[in-house]
């Protein structure tokens, strides 16, 4: 997911050129925007979590870029891709590191194992939806 800091911010063609370069191959993709309540659902796991209320607020304040990605070792490449959580703490040249401000407005959502991205692909995309 392309978060509602960078595609306000204008980076969403920036930011999938250098996925697709990366060698991700985009299966599908949308422009859209979470109510509350769906940010809240998509970031259950994190519902007992301090930081909660603000990541929903922040996952709810514009439009996001959805889309599923394919490539081998596609979860680690991703994670390696975007860089870690905090843009201060990821390496020059990742997506955070060139387009993220702050841990809340970080940019990008990347899945974190084989079984969510399957379970978050459904949250946004039906099966006609993909290619
Ligand atoms: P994401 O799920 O968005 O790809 O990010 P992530 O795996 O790198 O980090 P995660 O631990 O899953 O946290 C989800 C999002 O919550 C915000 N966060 N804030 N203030 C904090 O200590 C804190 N920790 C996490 C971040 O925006 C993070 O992307
Ligand atoms: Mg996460």
């Amino acid at each position: 997911m392309i978060k509602p800091d960078a595609v306000s911010n204008g980076h969403i063609g920036a930011i999938l050129d250098k996925i697709t370069k990366s060698g991700f191959k985009i299966v599908a993709l949308k422009l859209t925007s979470l109510s509350a309540e769906k940010a809240g659902e998509f970031y259950a796991v994190h519902k007992e979590r301090g930081f909660y209320k603000d990541l929903v607020a922040f996952m709810s304040s514009g439009p996001i870029v959805a889309a599923i990605l394919e490539k081998d070792n596609a979860i680690e490449d991703f994670r390696k891709l975007i860089g870690a959580t905090d843009p201060a703490k990821a390496e020059p040249g990742t997506i955070r590191n060139l387009f993220a401000k702050s841990i809340d407005a970080n940019a990008v959502h990347g899945s974190d194992s084989d079984e969510n991205a399957e379970i978050e692909g459904s949250f946004f995309f039906s099966a006609f939806e993909r290619v």
